[in-house]
């Protein structure tokens, strides 16, 4: 390549926005990048973690050769090895555990590195190649389960608004929702939105960035939402402002739904939520009367014992406020349910039926019966509850690791095979957002750096390597975005590679559900079948999380835990960014004055945050951003990187949400000491 081009590309990260980008080549080698201004949704700038993203790619300690293990598990001491004898060993040992203790050893464990429909987890990328192998089945579930399933009790599916349409709401409620840091793109509509007179009001119990610029906050006790969604519905219903239209002909169940918003009077809310009675009358009254009212409810709603219900009882909102009818009115939660590629891991491959493992239960599933744990854009030792275990069971001699990874996270270090991944610049890719209506290309716009490989270019090695004969595992990149691209009739793949992103075939607003719920009733269901079938109530409503049905008990462990977003990393991706760390002015954990005092924690000094499960260290900040009894300590800072060689991780349980068996990063009693 000579001369310079311009290359379209998207940001692969697990974040809603995915940014369209352009990178400036030169001469073969990328020298600019930067947010392009024609996208209909991201118009322009990316973020503070992505705007050095070509820095990152040419990181000192990027992975760029293939390495095995010289020193201990958990070492990190590594030696070079080609890509001939890494493929040589794998083949070797996988054929070996699958003879001796079928595929079913196999733990694939896929994480959300990139989002990529074609090198990622949105298209099981690997899967073929793990079927045909018969390896356990892997359920990604870390992220957004509980809430998608909390979703499809009450509307069907876990799609909702196209997040355009906030432009056009005039109440909008930011409900465990840090907009400003997790998917920053949409305030812009949420601007204009206010510019026409909007309204707008942060449910968080962190006064976050977003919570500073909007025109409300209520800092809610955590893992009360539900109580306070029927508390506000209560008032809907003092106000006499039920949609009875809406009621009578959409919805199902509501004599059931009604006789349980009226157990939760507002006094009854005040006293569950800890906010004050007035304001939630307040807000009430203002969802009694302004329509169309947008919920902005995101993932870290759902990070609760109780957040699969909490999310299933916010979406019968508009089902009474009737708000379904109008573009701006409704709940968004992710948009990734209206993405209709036809994803196909072929499980038709698999040789028979096999188990399938737990993401978010690493510590508990990585038993003996699993002989090779395959990691593959994921950082458990990172991001995953109970860290203490995860490490232990990691650290077991006969149990065979494979990372494939772009940096030395704390995982790789107990590796026994590294291979290096290419990063985003470098590979062809398919995206969606799950936080807008379109679907992306991302051309590749330079070589792999050193001898790094795609997902997909790793798997085709490997089974060439095996012998493997099933046809569809070498099927080539474009191959795979032509099949995926089968499930969206009108928009092909030259259109796609020639603008970079189009459109879904939806119309434009877009209001969902105008042909009726995709539920067994057809219709917004407040009363489920389905879930009384699950063991789940029968009704929408209430339920408790962990910490708050029995912080006040514990004297052990009296402070609830969040573990919210980190504005400077995505996950653990860029934990090792120098810079980065420098913004992040961590580890540190917000502890409010209240707490802070009895403890004799001064700021800025290290602290330990203990429970049963194990401890992190990190520096205090003193903080009226958190209500009394509650502390945060922001994701992502590599535990390798960390003082005390830990993150919030090593104090998360591996308890299960109440739907999906999510996890529950926001929902742990921990107490806080000095150093
Ligand atoms: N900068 C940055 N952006 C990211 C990410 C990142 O790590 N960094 N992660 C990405 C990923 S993987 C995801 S899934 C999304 C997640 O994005 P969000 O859904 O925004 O997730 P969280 O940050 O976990 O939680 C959001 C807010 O919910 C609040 N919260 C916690 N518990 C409760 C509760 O019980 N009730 C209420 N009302 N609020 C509560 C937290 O205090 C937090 O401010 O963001 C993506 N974007
Ligand atoms: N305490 C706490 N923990 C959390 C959360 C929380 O709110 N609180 N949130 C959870 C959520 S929402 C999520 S989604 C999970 C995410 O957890 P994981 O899925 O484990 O994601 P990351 O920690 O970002 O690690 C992803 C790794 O993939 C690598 N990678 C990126 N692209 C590629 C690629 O193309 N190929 C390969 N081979 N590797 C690649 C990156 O370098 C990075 O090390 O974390 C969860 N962990
Ligand atoms: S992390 Fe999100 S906001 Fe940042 S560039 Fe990627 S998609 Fe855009
Ligand atoms: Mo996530």
């Amino acid at each position: 390549m000579t001369g310079e081009l311009r290359v379209l590309g998207a940001c692969p990260l697990d974040c809603p926005d995915t940014c369209s980008w352009e990178v400036t080549v030169r001469d073969g080698e990328a020298v600019g990048l930067r947010g392009n201004k024609d996208h209909p949704y991201t118009r322009g700038a990316l973020c503070v973690k992505v705007n050095r993203y070509l820095e990152h790619t040419r990181a000192a300690d990027r992975i760029l050769h293939p390495m095995k293990r010289v020193g201990p598990k958990g070492s990190g001491r590594f030696e070079r090895i080609t890509w001939d004898e890494a493929l040589s060993t794998i083949s070797d040992r996988l054929t070996e555990i699958v003879g001796e203790h079928g595929g079913e050893a196999i733990w694939p464990y896929q994480g959300t590195g990139t989002l990529g429909y074609i090198q990622g987890e949105s298209g099981e990328a690997g899967r073929r190649f793990w079927n045909v192998l018969g390896a356990s089945r892997h359920d990604l579930n870390i992220c957004a389960r509980a809430g998608n399933d909390g979703l499809r009790y009450t509307n069907g599916t876990p799609g909702g608004m196209d997040p355009e349409t906030f432009a056009l709401s005039r109440l909008i409620l930011l409900w465990g929702t840090n907009t400003l840091t997790s998917g920053h793109h949409l305030w812009k509509f949420i601007q204009d939105a206010k510019a026409a007179g909007a309204h707008v009001v942060a449910i968080d119990p962190i006064r976050t960035r977003t919570a500073d610029q909007a025109d409300e906050h209520l800092p809610i006790r955590p893992g009360t939402d539900a109580a306070l969604a029927l508390g506000l519905l209560h008032v809907v219903l003092e106000e006499g402002a039920e949609d009875r239209d809406y009621l009578e002909n959409h919805t199902h169940g509501w004599d059931e739904f009604k006789a349980e918003i009226l157990k939760y009077p507002p006094s009854r809310v005040a006293d569950i939520t800890g906010l004050p009675e007035a304001g939630i009358r307040a807000l009430g009254v203002r969802l009694a009367h302004t329509r169309p009212t947008g919920i902005r409810a995101t993932m870290g709603i759902q990070r609760h014992e109780g957040g699969g219900s909490a999310m299933r009882t916010i979406a019968c909102i508009p089902g009474v406020t009737g708000d379904w009818r109008h573009p701006g009115g409704g709940v968004a939660y992710s948009t990734s349910a209206h993405v209709r590629l036809a994803v196909n891991p072929r499980y038709d491959l698999l040789p028979k039926p096999v188990r399938t493992l737990t993401m978010t239960r690493l510590a508990d599933g990585l038993d003996e019966s699993v002989k090779c744990l395959w990691v593959y854009a994921a950082n458990p030792l990172g991001s995953t509850s109970d860290q203490n275990r995860i490490r232990e069971a990691m650290s077991r001699d006969d149990l065979f690791t494979v990372v494939m990874e772009q940096f030395p996270t704390d995982t790789v270090d107990y590796a026994d095979i590294v291979l290096p991944a290419t990063m985003q610049t470098e590979h062809a890719d398919l995206h969606a957002g799950y936080g807008h209506m379109y679907l992306m290309w991302n051309e590749p716009a330079v070589e792999p750096a050193g001898e790094s490989l795609s997902t997909t270019e790793t798997f085709r090695r490997l089974a060439r390597h095996m012998g493997l004969t099933e046809p569809s595992l070498y099927d080539s990149d474009l191959e795979l975005a032509e099949q995926l691209l089968t499930g969206t009739p009108g928009i092909t793949l030259d259109r796609l590679r020639k603008e970079g992103w189009a459109r879904l075939d939806v119309p434009d607003p877009f209001v969902p559900f105008t042909d009726g719920f995709p539920t067994p009733s057809g219709r917004l269901e407040f009363v489920s079948e389905r879930a009384e079938a699950a063991g789940l109530p029968r009704v929408a409503g209430y339920v408790p999380s962990y910490t708050a049905r029995t912080a006040g008990a514990s004297r052990e462990y009296p402070l609830t835990m969040i573990t919210p977003a980190s504005h400077t990393f995505l996950n653990t991706t860029f934990g090792n960014n120098p810079e980065l760390q420098r913004r992040s002015k961590g580890p540190k954990v917000l502890v409010n004055a209240a707490d802070a005092a009895p403890r004799g924690l001064a700021e800025g000094q290290l602290a330990r945050v203990f429970n049963g499960n194990g401890e992190f260290r990190a520096y205090v900040e003193i903080s009226d951003r958190v209500r009394p009894g509650v502390v945060a300590a922001p994701k992502g800072h590599w535990p390798k990187l960390s003082p005390g060689g830990a993150n919030p991780n090593a104090a998360v349980d591996e308890r299960d949400a109440d739907m999906g068996r999510g996890a529950v990063y926001h929902d742990n009693l921990v107490e806080i000491a000095a150093i």
